[in-house]
């Protein structure tokens, strides 16, 4: 069987050497570049994708996306059995695998690494990879490489889901190895059933007043949430979807897309002045993350930012009003105390306010770098775990144990699905974990969380922005001839190397009231990225901007 194996590889890597010294890593979300340099890169992470199969004797997905990076990149990352990335253990393998010089070297890569991790070939299981991309010119022919990589090793097989958003693969991989439905059709359902039956658990409110507005206004990036979004929309009651940038209307995230919204802190194209008023959120290209947003002014795109620490906070306030709920009543006896360890997880971009205020709610707050691979496992640590990354990203997640104790007490023989708000708020708790996708942070799930809970609050979007007031805040990209040559440690908020930088970064900061200020190297597209929070929208721009400099000067 061996022998067959590596005549298989030989001859199909023979096809797909990588360009002579074109290097690349297994960055903060998979390998993301350029589209015309990623052949070999693709076709090798089919090959790690079916031995990741192999390993662990379940589907796992490979999405083929660059989500918010231009539309002339492209990347691929693989997604666990469990829907969450890729084990991070297995990345350094992924990065030899990639700079493979000869079909000889990918072999003897292969050979060794999978002795290591005890994987034969051959074996009773076969190797199962569900595959996808997003609207991506290059994403056809780049699935055609992924393919070709997942059939060098004999009896692997890969299955075509199509255009999907990221997190769709992400549920899908989930809900398959848990023996659940996962069609798009089943996905599609879930939603609607679920926000359908949150919003049907609502308090009745006795004057409309204070009723939020129906309608959303969606920018969707001109990705593939806007097709998907047509779909949801057919099967939803009490809320009205306007979708704008679906496709046609332009360029893939150029000028659109909540990367856009989130750090340019102006409104997306096809967005103005005669949207004051209203509701307004933007996904990004693959539909991972989302931000909220309203115009406030009538002649210019300036617009109020409600980001992804402000989403954090508001799921945070709607499941402690529920676990309330439940432990006023569990005091009066109604049964055993819902001991419950929430948790919420950040990185270093979040607002400074916004931090203050999930403390003054009495949340424990925990920091990672940047990335949903560490921000997912660190909330995985809790009974309910809600991670955000100030840029739009992030779900909830509910542990094994909280699921039971909810599900029991759905099941005692006196529960009524009609009755008390003791009742209705557990029936809240069943709602958003149907709803949420626990895979991997999805705007399409996640914007209507927050549509079903500004209904429960009876809040406008105004209401909700001002839970706290952020600190102003700027974010940069600097070009550098080697980003590689920055390293940072405790969560991406001091520079290690190059030597010097730090002290230089702070003796600027120190010049600034309430000034904060971090770099680091971005794990999806090739820069130095700049992060800055002052007193004023004025401070903050001038030390984003020295800070850009020393930059600048010191990396080239
Ligand atoms: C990806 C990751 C996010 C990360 C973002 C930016 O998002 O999934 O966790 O915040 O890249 O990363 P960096 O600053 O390293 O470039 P997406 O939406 O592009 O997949």
């Amino acid at each position: 069987m061996e022998d067959q194996q590596i005549a298989t590889l030989l001859t199909s890597s023979a096809q797909f050497t990588p360009i002579p010294g074109f290097k690349i890593t297994y960055g903060t979300a998979g390998f993301r570049a350029n589209a015309s340099v990623l052949s070999s890169t693709v076709f090798c992470a089919g090959i790690l994708a079916a031995l990741r199969s192999l390993k662990t004797g379940k589907m796992v997905g490979l999405m083929i996306t660059a989500s918010h990076n231009p539309i002339d990149d492209n990347g691929v990352k693989i997604a666990d059995p469990s829907g969450g990335m890729m084990a991070q253990t297995w990345e350094p393998f992924a990065d030899a695998l990639v700079g493979f010089q000869s079909p000889e070297e990918l072999v003897q890569l292969v050979l060794e690494f999978t002795k290591k991790e005890k994987i034969s070939f051959g074996g009773p299981k076969s190797a199962v990879i569900l595959l996808g991309r997003d609207t991506r010119p290059s994403g056809k022919s780049l699935l055609e490489c992924a393919k070709r990589g997942i059939a060098s090793i004999i009896g692997a097989v890969a299955i075509n889901m199509g255009i999907l958003t990221t997190p769709q693969l992400h549920w899908m991989v989930r809900c398959r190895n848990k023996d659940i439905n996962a069609s798009e059709y089943d996905y599609f359902k879930q939603l609607s059933k679920s926000f359908m039956s949150l919003v049907g658990l609502n308090p009745l409110k006795e004057t409309t007043s204070s009723k939020p507005n129906s309608t959303l206004l969606i920018d969707a990036a001109n990705g593939v949430g806007g097709e998907k979004l047509h779909e949801v929309k057919k099967s939803l009651m009490g809320i009205e979807l306007q979708v704008r940038n679906s496709g046609k209307e332009g360029i893939l995230n150029d000028g659109v897309g909540a990367d856009f919204v989130q750090k340019e802190k102006v409104a997306p194209q096809g967005f103005g002045p005669s949207d004051v008023g209203m509701r307004c959120v933007s996904l990004d290209g693959d539909a991972d993350r989302f931000v909220y947003f309203r115009v406030i002014s009538t002649d210019s795109n300036k617009i109020d930012l409600i980001d992804g620490d402000k989403i954090l906070s508001l799921f945070a306030l709607f499941i402690k009003a529920q676990l309330n709920i439940l432990q006023k009543m569990d005091d009066k006896g109604a049964g055993d105390q819902f001991v419950t360890r929430i948790g919420v997880v950040q990185t270093a971009y979040a607002n400074g306010a916004s931090t203050d205020y999930l403390r003054q709610l009495g949340l424990e707050v925990a920091f990672t770098p940047t990335g949903v691979k560490y921000l997912h496992e660190k909330a995985a640590e809790y009974d309910i775990g809600i991670y955000f990354e100030a840029n739009g990203h992030g779900t909830i997640l509910f542990s094994d144990t909280f699921l039971s104790m909810i599900e029991a007490r759905v099941n005692e023989p006196m529960f009524s699905s009609t009755g008390s708000e003791y009742e209705r708020a557990i029936l809240r708790l069943v709602a958003v974990t149907q709803l949420i996708n626990q895979a991997v942070g999805d705007a399409l799930s996640g914007l209507l969380l927050v549509e079903a809970i500004l209904q429960y609050m009876g809040w406008s979007i105004e209401t909700w922005s001002k839970l706290y007031r952020d600190l102003p805040s700027r974010q940069l990209k600097i070009k550098v001839a080697d980003r590689t040559a920055v390293i940072t440690a405790n969560a991406e908020t001091q520079v290690v190397k190059p030597f010097g930088l730090q002290k230089m970064i702070d003796s600027e900061t120190a010049k600034y009231t309430k000034g904060r200020c971090f770099i680091r190297p971005s794990g999806t597209e090739d820069v130095i990225r700049v992060y800055a929070e002052a007193s004023t929208q004025e401070a903050v721009d001038t030390l984003a901007q020295s800070v850009g400099q020393i930059v600048g000067d010191i990396l080239g």
